[in-house]
């Protein structure tokens, strides 16, 4: 699936408040987000549990979901709580153990023109397939290679970047063909004035003396996943710190540097620029982390269970 040589394979699709087949699900090509990328999208996972699946924060999701539409003036005409029972019932329609989860919302096609307005309210839909590690099995094990790239992360007066816009994505996209294209699994991003801010797709740590150091989130997504492993690792007695005006050279000389996001969850990094982080292999820190995540997401922590959504 990331290597996109594979058609995604979704089943039904919740689409407008109707469940409908991948193949029917479709809109028009003069939709006016697929001009402008003028969309709003959620990325979730449900994982398999002891009692069936469970989706992971599912109303801190949907809370950033209806925040991103907010941000773009986007009318989404349905609750919180119909997107939320939507989620769940696309996910038992579908028979999932476990799997990834997209709602997108968008503006259609009643007008071009970049005043996207006169389409609201939005069309909805919420897509799930099965999505194994973003950066592949080998980064899990071994810690992907990242490379800093020439593509600067957005200042926040520039585009709303809290919001999960789908033009946004755009800086997203071209950072992470450069990274692939030369060899990489992933690139960092630095913000206007050179400052480390994060990876095309997640939030990034770095460990130094035994401290977790999150990087702030000024011009980043505050992730949900950074969230949550911020709350483990000082749960685990880690001294967790926020660190600001990260330049490059700090990452190069910390013992562990380590990645969150929905889909990434937690991916150790080995390298960045070439350079070996710490022994050129995922940290120990990083795997139990890592660890404590998974077990919380799966059921297996009774100290997380208000984070998990069950299915049936
Ligand atoms: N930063 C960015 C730019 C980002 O896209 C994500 C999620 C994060 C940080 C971490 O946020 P959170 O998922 O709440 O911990 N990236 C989503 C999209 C990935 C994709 O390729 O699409 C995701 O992980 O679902």
């Amino acid at each position: 699936m990331a290597s996109g040589d594979s058609k995604i394979k979704a089943g039904y699709i919740w689409m407008n408040g109707r469940f409908v087949p991948q193949e029917e699900a479709t809109t028009s090509v003069l939709s006016h987000a697929l001009h402008y990328g003028t969309s709003v999208f959620e990325g979730i996972r449900a994982y398999e549990t002891e009692r069936g699946p469970a989706v992971f924060r599912l109303k801190e999701h949907v809370d950033r979901l209806f925040a991103s539409a907010k941000a773009l003036l986007l009318e989404i005409p349905y609750s919180k709580e119909e997107i939320e029972q939507a989620i769940l019932e696309i996910i038992k329609k579908n028979g999932w153990k476990s799997c990834y989860i997209r709602p997108l919302a968008w503006f259609g096609d009643h007008s071009l023109g970049v005043n996207p307005l006169p389409n609201n309210p939005a069309e909805v839909m919420i897509a799930t397939w099965e999505w194994g590690a973003y950066l592949g099995e080998e980064a899990v094990r071994k810690g992907a290679r990242l490379i800093t790239s020439s593509w600067r992360r957005f200042p926040g007066d520039v585009m709303p970047g809290k919001a999960k816009i789908g033009g946004n994505y755009v800086n997203s996209a071209l950072a992470k063909m450069e990274a692939l294209k030369a060899g990489a699994d992933e690139a960092i991003l630095l913000d206007a004035q050179g400052f480390v801010a994060e990876g095309s797709g997640e939030n990034l740590f770095y460990v130094k003396d035994g401290v977790i150091y999150a990087l702030e989130t000024s011009v980043t997504l505050p992730g949900i996943t950074r969230d949550s492993v911020i709350r483990i690792a000082r749960d685990l007695g880690y001294r967790v710190e926020i660190a600001h005006r990260v330049t490059r050279d700090v990452l190069y000389a910390a013992d562990e540097v380590f990645m969150t996001g929905t889909a990434a969850e937690v991916t150790p990094v080995s390298y960045i620029d070439h350079r070996p982080i710490g022994a050129g292999q995922a940290g120990e820190i990083t795997m139990r982390l890592r660890q404590v995540y998974l077990e919380a997401a799966t059921g297996r922590r009774p100290e997380y269970a208000d984070w998990l959504t069950y299915v049936a």
